[in-house]
C-alpha cells in the first residue's frame, strides 16, 4: 500500500451495491409472490409520499442496461440481492423458473462483463406467506431460509462464489420489530430481540446448508455498525457509549464471533430472547468474510441519550452526520475485539439532493468528498491492521429508500423516476477513476474535471 497516495492493494475489490426490492420493480410479474415489503408499502401511511417498490428503477426489465453502465465505469464487483419471493413465491416448495431466469441472465451478464457477483440472500423482502406464519419471530422460518439458500447455491454456485446470508440483522430486528418504521411494522422490544436471535440462527443454518451444497462457497454476513462515542469524557458518558455499543453492535458480533451474548444480557430483564442448547454454536459458524456497512457514528450522553445535533457537523439528506473517521474507529475496534475473517465494506454512501444542472450534468461534489474522505480513513485503518479486501459504494443507482420512498438519492447513477432514464453523476465518473487508479492520489483531488 502506498500511504501518501492512498493506493490500495492490487487485488482490492471495488464495487457498488443494490438490493432487490429497492431497484427491481415488477413486484407481481412472472409469478413472483408477495413480500412483506409489498404488503407494507401498499399499506397507507407507511411510506413517505405513498411510494412503493412496484416499479422502482424497473431493473427487472433493464438489468442489461445497468450492467452495461457498470462495465463502462469499470466497476468490477456488484453486490445485489435475490428476492426470495421471486424465486420461491411462497418461501418454500417449487421454484418459480421465470424468477430464476432473471437472476440467471443477470449473473451471466455480469460475468460476461468481467464483474464478480456478490449475492445477498436476504435483504428484507420476506415472502408474505412466511410472515403469515409468524415471520422471523417463528424459529422455523430459519429452516426455510436455509433450504432457499441451498437451492440458490445449487442453481448459481457454478458462477457465484460470494454469498451473504442476511443484510443488516440489526435493522431487520430494530426497525422492523421495535420502532416499526420498516416492514412488518411491529413495535415491541422483546419481540425485536427474539427476532434478532432467530435471524442469527437462520444465518448459521444457512451457512451450514450453503457449504453442504457447495463446499467452495465463500460465506459471510453483513451488518451495519455504529461506532459509539461519549459526548464528554466523564465516566458516565463513557459508560453510556459503551453500553450502546454492547447493545447494538456486540449484541450481534459476540454471538457471531464468540458464540456468546455480551454481559449486558443480565441487565435486559425479561426482554432477553429464548436461546436453546446448541443455538450459539450454530450461529458462530466460521465465516469466509464479514461485511461492514457504515453510515454514521452515535454520540451518547448519560443524561440525554443520543445527541442528534452536533455543533459544526455536516449532515446528508438522511439527516445523518458525515463523519469519515468513524469508519476507521469502527474497523480498528472490531479488529481488536474479535478474530475476524477478511472484511469488506459492503455499504457506505450518502444521500444528497442531486439536481440536474444547466450543463446537463449532476455535480454531486459533496458525494465525491464523502467517498474520498471515507476511502482515506479505510486506507488508514488498513495501515493500522484492519484486513479490508474491498469497498462497495451504496448505491449503484438512486432507488427506493424504504420508508423514505424515492426522495433520498444515494446513487452514483441518477434515475429519473418519470422516464426511468439513467444518468451518470459526476461521482460515478470520479469513482471510475478511483477504480482505474486503484485508489486516490493527487490527480484525483476534487478540483480535477470529473468526466472520465
Ligand atoms: O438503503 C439502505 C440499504 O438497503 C441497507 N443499508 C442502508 C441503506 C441506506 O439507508
Amino acid at each position: 500500500m502506498n500511504n501518501s497516495k492512498y493506493l490500495f492493494p492490487r487485488d482490492f475489490r471495488w464495487g457498488a451495491a443494490t438490493a432487490a426490492y429497492q431497484i427491481e420493480g415488477a413486484w407481481n410479474e412472472d409469478g413472483k409472490g408477495e413480500s412483506i415489503w409489498d404488503r407494507f408499502s401498499h399499506t397507507p401511511g407507511k411510506i413517505a409520499g405513498a411510494h412503493t417498490g412496484d416499479v422502482a428503477c424497473n431493473h427487472y426489465h433493464r438489468s442489461s442496461e445497468d450492467v452495461g453502465l457498470m462495465r463502462e465505469l469499470g466497476i468490477g464487483n456488484y453486490r445485489f440481492s435475490i428476492s426470495w419471493p421471486r424465486v420461491l413465491p411462497t418461501g418454500k416448495g417449487h421454484p418459480n423458473e421465470k424468477g430464476i431466469d432473471f437472476y440467471e441472465r443477470l449473473i451471466d451478464d455480469l460475468l460476461e462483463s468481467g464483474i464478480e457477483p456478490f449475492v445477498t440472500l436476504y435483504h428484507w423482502d420476506l415472502p408474505q406467506t412466511l410472515q403469515d406464519t409468524g415471520g422471523w419471530l417463528n424459529r422455523d422460518v430459519g429452516h426455510y431460509f436455509a433450504d432457499y439458500s441451498a437451492a440458490m447455491v445449487k442453481r448459481f454456485g457454478d458462477r457465484v462464489k460470494f454469498w451473504t446470508t442476511i443484510n443488516e440483522p440489526w435493522v431487520v430486528a430494530h426497525l422492523g420489530f421495535r420502532t416499526g418504521e420498516m416492514a412488518p411494522g411491529i413495535q415491541d422490544e422483546k419481540t425485536c430481540l427474539q427476532v434478532l436471535h432467530n435471524l442469527l440462527l437462520a444465518h448459521g443454518r444457512a451457512v451450514v446448508a450453503i457449504r453442504a451444497a457447495d463446499s467452495s462457497a465463500q460465506c459471510g454476513i453483513v451488518n451495519i455498525l455504529f461506532p459509539e462515542e461519549p459526548a464528554t469524557n466523564t465516566s458516565e458518558d463513557i459508560d453510556a457509549a459503551e453500553f450502546a455499543w454492547q447493545k447494538d453492535c456486540a449484541w450481534i458480533m459476540d454471538p457471531l464471533f464468540k458464540a456468546t451474548y455480551p454481559a449486558i444480557w443480565d441487565s435486559m430483564g425479561d426482554k432477553v430472547p429464548d436461546v436453546r442448547a446448541g443455538d450459539l454454536s450454530l450461529i458462530a459458524q466460521q465465516l469466509d468474510f464479514f461485511g461492514v456497512n457504515y453510515y454514521f457514528r452515535c454520540i451518547m450522553s448519560a443524561t440525554s441519550g443520543r445527541i442528534l445535533e452536533i455543533p459544526g457537523a455536516q449532515y446528508t439528506d438522511m439527516g445523518w452526520e458525515v463523519h469519515a473517521p468513524g469508519i476507521r474507529n469502527l474497523l480498528t475496534r472490531i479488529t481488536e475485539d474479535y478474530r475476524l475473517p477478511p472484511l469488506y465494506i459492503t455499504e457506505n454512501g450518502a444521500a444528497y439532493k442531486d439536481e440536474l444542472s444547466g450543463d446537463g450534468r449532476i455535480h454531486d461534489t459533496q458525494r465525491i468528498k464523502y467517498i474520498r474522505d471515507h476511502l482515506i480513513e479505510i486506507h488508514q485503518a488498513m495501515v493500522q491492521g484492519a484486513d479490508v479486501r474491498g469497498y462497495f459504494y451504496w448505491s449503484l443507482m438512486d432507488n427506493f429508500e424504504w420508508a423514505h420512498g424515492f426522495d433520498k438519492r444515494f446513487g452514483l447513477i441518477h434515475v429519473d423516476y418519470e422516464t426511468l432514464h439513467r444518468k451518470l453523476k459526476d461521482s460515478a465518473h470520479w469513482y471510475s477513476r478511483v477504480i482505474r487508479r486503484n485508489g486516490l492520489d493527487e490527480v484525483l483531488s476534487l478540483k480535477q474535471p470529473m468526466v472520465v
